[in-house]
């Protein structure tokens, strides 16, 4: 049985957007259900990134789509969320490129890049003419990456890297790639670092066997010796704080995100219930433990709309704290899991088939969980914020 999505609004959360907000929800809306709905279980079946809506969604202005200038659409931190919204609701591999080559490759640029940097590179990736990546997990450094051993040395008027990246998203396909490195000529700190691709000594190999977002390329980079000039060091970055600033905005980005794998869903599952029949000749909608479990899921899913608008419009007037970003992150995925785990029970059988979008949001939203932060790490963050105590 086909099912549309209809969208999921219980509360009029509509009537809190502004007219541009919906415009842009709904313009990202129709492009993923008209373009990436009728082959993304082909994509997720072959283990596939398509690379053909990389166009697509830079003629849409969906690259860098908060940032200003440089072609870039300078979108509102919520109409940039409610774009996640509807991309993730395609698949969280389409919103994890976007969200990585927007937040974590354009933003490092456009926040801590020279003038020269931004004209070379922005324009050009805002078009999806070259695509970025962001290197700061290294393979025993995940969820503290300021242990990380990648190290740049300065020789003459080159920097040398040296260092393993791993779980890089985009890795294989892109043409330019921020990495994260230590200063050994700076007491070790860190800095970012505007490595292309094709440079000698850089090697890009995916990483396969995931049952989960089969539809993003995941890949492990190595840097051997390999040699840029001194004019790619992003200037302005200077400690861990700057990659923590551009997770800050992706991070950002997946509290929204999450909210389209949940509503896809919920609303799979809702109208899944109304058609099936069982005991009766009565829809099993009709048995108050699936009310139940409906229920559960359109509560949760108003109020993490109504979180993550509230944590979009305390950014949009800059007063958006890491924390608040964390329990938007943290909340809204675990969220989202929960509502797959429960839309796939409500289908029995047919939950676990890809006929129907349910168990590949459920296992995209398992790495959703990890990445950008684990759910604990997030916790930790909140911890801090309230106590004053750092308990990582
Ligand atoms: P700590 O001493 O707490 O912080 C160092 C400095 O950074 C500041 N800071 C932040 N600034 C901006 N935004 C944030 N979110 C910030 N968090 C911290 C902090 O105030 C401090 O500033 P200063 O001035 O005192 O120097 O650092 P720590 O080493 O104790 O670590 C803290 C911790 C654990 C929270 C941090 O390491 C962390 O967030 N770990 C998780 C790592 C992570 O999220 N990695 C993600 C990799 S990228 C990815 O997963 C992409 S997947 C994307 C996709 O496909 O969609
Ligand atoms: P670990 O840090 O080893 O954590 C393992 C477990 O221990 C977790 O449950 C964690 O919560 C817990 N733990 C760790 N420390 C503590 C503590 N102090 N207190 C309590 N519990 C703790 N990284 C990039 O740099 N760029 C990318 O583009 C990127 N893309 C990714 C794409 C995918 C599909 C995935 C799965 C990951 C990606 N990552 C990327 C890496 C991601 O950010 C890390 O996986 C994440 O930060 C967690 O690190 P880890 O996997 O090493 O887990």
């Amino acid at each position: 049985m086909a099912i549309k999505f209809r969208g999921v609004d219980f509360l009029e959360f509509d009537s809190l957007l502004t007219d541009e907000e919906r415009l842009v929800r709904d313009t990202t809306r129709k492009f993923i259900e008209d373009n990436l709905i009728p082959i993304i279980e082909e994509c997720n079946r072959a283990g596939r990134f398509p690379r053909e809506l990389v166009k697509p969604m830079a003629d849409l202005g969906l690259y860098g789509a908060s940032l200003k200038g440089y072609g870039c659409a300078g979108m509102s931190n919520v109409e940039y969320g409610l774009v996640m919204q509807e991309l993730e609701r395609g698949d969280s591999g389409v919103r994890s490129f976007v969200s990585v080559h927007s937040s974590l490759a354009m933003y490092p640029i456009y926040a801590f890049g020279s003038e020269e940097q931004k004209q070379t590179w922005l324009p050009v990736m805002q078009k999806g003419e070259k695509i970025g990546c962001f290197g700061l997990t290294e393979p025993d450094f995940g969820s503290n990456p300021g242990g990380m051993r990648t190290r740049a040395r300065k020789s003459g008027k080159e920097y040398i890297l040296n260092g393993e990246k791993m779980w890089i998203t985009s890795g294989s396909i892109a043409d330019v790639a921020i990495i994260w490195a230590k200063t050994e000529d700076e007491d070790n700190k860190i800095r970012g670092f505007l490595v292309e691709t094709g440079r000698p000594g850089f090697r890009a190999e995916d990483i396969h066997g995931k049952w989960s977002l089969r539809a993003s390329v995941t890949s492990s980079l190595s840097l051997q010796d390999v040699r840029i000039p001194e004019s790619n060091l992003l200037p302005k970055t200077g400690g861990l704080k700057s990659p923590l600033m551009c997770l800050s905005q992706a991070r950002y980005g997946i509290g929204w995100g999450a909210i389209g794998a949940a509503m896809a869903c919920y609303d799979c599952a809702l109208q899944y219930s109304l058609f099936r029949k069982q005991f009766r000749d009565q829809p099993i909608a009709s048995h108050q433990l699936v009310q139940e479990k409906l229920t559960w899921m359109i509560s949760e899913i108003t109020k993490a709309q109504l979180l993550a608008l509230q944590v979009g419009r305390l950014k949009d007037k800059d007063k958006a704290g890491p924390q608040h970003i964390s329990m938007s992150k943290r909340n809204n995925v675990w969220m989202a899991l929960e509502c797959a785990r429960m839309a796939r029970d409500i289908l029995g059988a047919n939950g676990i088939a890809d006929e129907y979008p349910i168990f590949r949001h459920m296992a995209n939203l398992e790495s959703v969980k990890t990445y950008e932060g684990t759910h604990d790490i997030h916790t930790l963050i909140i911890g801090q914020s309230v106590t004053g105590i750092d308990a990582f």
